[in-house]
């Protein structure tokens, strides 16, 4: 048996480092590397069973064509040949007749190295054709309110928690998506660090803290406020640290914070004034806090205003100047490398940009030109995207030539003119950085693509060649892409050799010192004035979710969305055993809200709402409060009862970032 040390491409925060045992060209088994401290020898359940997803026999063997009506799945196959081809001569002849803007092509982040993210990328930016705004369904509203707010540039290390002396888990469940932040933290508790979740669920990770405080959907803004509020009241605040590196906190106390004493803020957000008072003295006292900021609370109208507002409460207290504490979500972007060599290796610097929530309207709507030819790889948009309804419209134009690559055949390929094999990550050659910790890593493949799979880079330089690009980069092997990353790069991972960096196995760019801000000031922004420019509120707020006065008076329940513990989105849905210990596909209503409609626990049950209808099986539990109706993650119409959950959330955007608003979805649960 050989010994393959890989990297976990997951989309996931933890990028873990991974032991791939190997035997005769297959996948056995799966361990954590012991020898990244991070990973720290275990994978999760999830990547446990990646041997599995390698060898899953529902992987797509060959290319297909489609033969039946789009969205009903029947193909036959073709040969790679034959299938390039039509792709390439269907391509050239809408760049002909209607311009490269009639194109689509993206990659989105299912297999998160640089190279097989980027380079399918970088073809359409180099073809001039219509550009998606990808990840607005995941983290653009996030990125957009930390860099108003810190600026870009990473949050807090991880593994400073060691030296912690409070973790807050603000709208995050670590148990399901943060698992290797979770193993640090439980070695930090045993020295008596408190550890608090603010979910609106009892998470797992509520579960098991030491306090869980259980706070409305969208209510963050107010909850962090009245901390300040009583931070103020109480002389808790780090003056000379808001002198030194913050702006505008002068103003926040004069306009903003005489409105969010405990009372109020008890009311808005439902934890009781004195749970308030408690927090902020908790917060107050500690030294060196650390909050784990989770995408959890932007999902709704106002997200951007809430993720601002909590990330800007280490800085009143002075914790981000401290190692072990601060707020971390982000570190991604403190890896200065050259990104452009891969994602835009020339073409157009700006086109026609099309935001990934809406990618449904721009089917159906876009004129001169409108899309004619649509690629998708490591996405699926036909269960992922808000207002899936509008998203498979857009899909079923029949004058629409559709091509997506991936190892499945997803909902989404299925809507396919021609479907692709994709590799797994474990089939490819890449190298990786994190978005959750400050490690790098380069990465082989553990095995060879598997039946005719191959991998997003090989697809895009292939593509590249028979449009006659000739950028270089479409003609590189990976060491040669990895040295174009590294040239020009600025920040600490310009101090590292590329070449060696193939060899050294897993580095951190970490460093002990502070939060540093990149913002237009340089410090942390209480009042933004880049916010103001864009017509958004300068300093942090709360308001009411507007689509509560709309949706809310017709619909009685709220939606709360949440990770699948056992799957992460549809990435691991062809894994039959993952599939089982998630369940069958389920939401959760709150005993009151259950009786009150006479369901039972196990009823199958109708989700309604003026956007549609999906079945699902009821789970009835207080883990939520009333008022809520749960469903975690996104499953596919072959699971459910009926559609997916994405059929009833719009395509409204958040205030930052135009991010997905899941949660400003209001439904009713009746019975099936
Ligand atoms: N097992 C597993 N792992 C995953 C994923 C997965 O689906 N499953 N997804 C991956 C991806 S793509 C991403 S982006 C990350 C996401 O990772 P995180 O940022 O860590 O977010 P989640 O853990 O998804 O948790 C969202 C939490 O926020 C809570 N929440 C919802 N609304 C609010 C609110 O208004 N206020 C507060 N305070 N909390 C709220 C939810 O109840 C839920 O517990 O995880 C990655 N890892
Ligand atoms: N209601 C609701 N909807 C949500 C969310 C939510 O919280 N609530 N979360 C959102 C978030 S955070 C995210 S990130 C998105 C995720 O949305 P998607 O990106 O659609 O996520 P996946 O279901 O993981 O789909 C990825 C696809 O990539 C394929 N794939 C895996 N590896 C490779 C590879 O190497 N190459 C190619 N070509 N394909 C590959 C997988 O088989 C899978 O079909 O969903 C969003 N949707
Ligand atoms: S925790 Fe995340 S990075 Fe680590 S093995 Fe699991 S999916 Fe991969
Ligand atoms: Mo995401």
């Amino acid at each position: 048996m050989e010994t393959v040390r890989v990297v976990c491409a997951h989309d996931c925060p933890d990028m873990c480092s991974l032991l791939a045992h190997v035997e005769d060209g297959r996948v056995m088994r799966i361990e954590g590397d012991p020898d990244q401290p991070y990973t720290a020898g275990f994978a999760c359940a999830k990547v446990n069973r990646d041997a599995e997803l390698v060898h899953s026999p529902e992987r797509l063997a060959t290319p297909l064509r489609r033969i039946g009506p789009k969205g009903e799945g029947r193909f036959a196959p073709i040969t790679w040949d034959a299938a390039l081809d039509e792709i390439t001569s269907r391509w050239q002849s809408i760049v002909a007749e209607s311009g490269p803007l009639a194109l689509l092509g993206y990659c989105y982040s299912s297999h998160q190295g640089l190279m097989n993210r980027g380079l399918p990328n970088g073809l359409f930016h180099a073809m001039g054709t219509s550009r998606l705004w990808a990840g607005t369904v995941c983290d653009s509203c996030m990125d957009a309110a930390w860099e108003a707010t810190v600026g870009p540039i990473g949050g807090a290390d991880p593994e400073s928690v060691v030296e912690s002396d409070l973790v807050i888990c603000w709208g995050a469940d670590l148990f399901a998506t943060n698992v290797h932040f979770w193993a640090k933290l439980e070695a930090v508790r045993k020295r008596g660090v408190p550890f608090v979740v603010i979910d609106p669920r009892r998470t797992r990770s509520a579960q098991n803290a030491d306090w869980h405080i259980p706070i409305r959907i969208g209510t963050d803004a107010a909850l962090a406020l009245g901390i300040m509020h009583i931070l103020v009241r109480d002389n808790l605040c780090d003056r000379d640290y808001i002198a030194q590196h913050t702006l505008g906190f002068d103003r926040v106390e004069r306009d903003v914070l005489p409105r969010f004493a405990p009372d109020r803020v008890a009311g808005i957000t439902g934890v009781p004034a004195t749970d308030v008072d408690r927090l902020a003295a908790m917060y107050g006292a500690a030294k060196k806090s650390l909050i784990r900021l989770g995408w959890g609370m932007t999902r709704y109208t106002y997200g951007g205003q809430s993720l601002r507002t909590v990330a800007l409460l280490p800085g009143v207290t002075g914790a981000y100047g401290r190692y072990g504490g601060g707020a971390v979500n982000g570190t991604n972007a403190s890896f200065e490398l050259n990104y452009n060599a891969v994602r835009k290796p020339s073409g157009p610097a700006a086109t026609r940009t099309i935001n990934h929530n809406r990618m449904g309207e721009a089917l159906l709507e876009l004129k001169d030109p409108p899309i004619r030819g649509l690629f998708i790889a490591a996405n699926n948009p036909a269960v992922t995207c808000p207002d899936t309804t509008k998203t498979r419209r857009g899909l079923a134009r029949e004058d629409l030539f559709t091509v997506v690559h991936d190892p499945f055949l997803t909902m989404t390929a299925r809507y396919a003119d021609i479907v692709l094999p994709a590799t797994t990550y474990l089939e490819t050659e890449d190298f990786f950085r994190g978005y959750g910790n400050y490690y790098m890593q380069y990465s082989p493949r553990a095995v060879p693509p598997q039946g005719e799979a191959w991998s997003n880079l090989k697809l895009a330089q292939e593509l590249a060649a028979r449009m006659g690009l000739i950028d270089p980069v479409f003609s590189m092997s990976q060491p040669e892409i990895l040295r174009e990353l590294f040239r020009g790069a600025t920040g600490p991972v310009a101090a590292f050799d590329p070449d060696t960096l193939r060899e050294t196995g897993p580095v951190s760019i970490a460093t002990r010192a502070g939060q540093q801000f990149r913002t237009p000031s340089a410090r942390l922004e209480f009042y933004s004035e880049a916010l103001a420019t864009q017509g958004l509120p300068p300093m942090p707020d709360w308001q009411p979710d507007p689509v509560e006065a709309t949706q809310g008076a017709q619909w009685p329940l709220r939606l709360l969305t949440g990770p699948g513990y056992f799957l992460s989105h549809t990435a691991f849905s062809g894994v039959a055993f993952l599939r089982r210990r998630e369940g069958t596909p389920y939401c959760v209503l709150h005993p009151a809200d259950a009786d009150a409609r006479n369901l039972r626990d196990g009823d199958r049950v109708r989700l309604l709402n003026d956007r549609g209808t999906v079945g699902l099986t009821l789970h009835v539990r207080d883990e939520i409060q009333p008022g809520v109706v749960l469903v975690p993650g996104q499953r596919s119409d072959d699971e459910t009862v009926d559609g997916t959950v994405n059929m009833l959330c719009s395509d409204a955007y958040t205030d930052m970032g135009e991010g997905a608003t899941y949660q400003s979805t209001w439904l009713d649960v009746r019975p099936w």
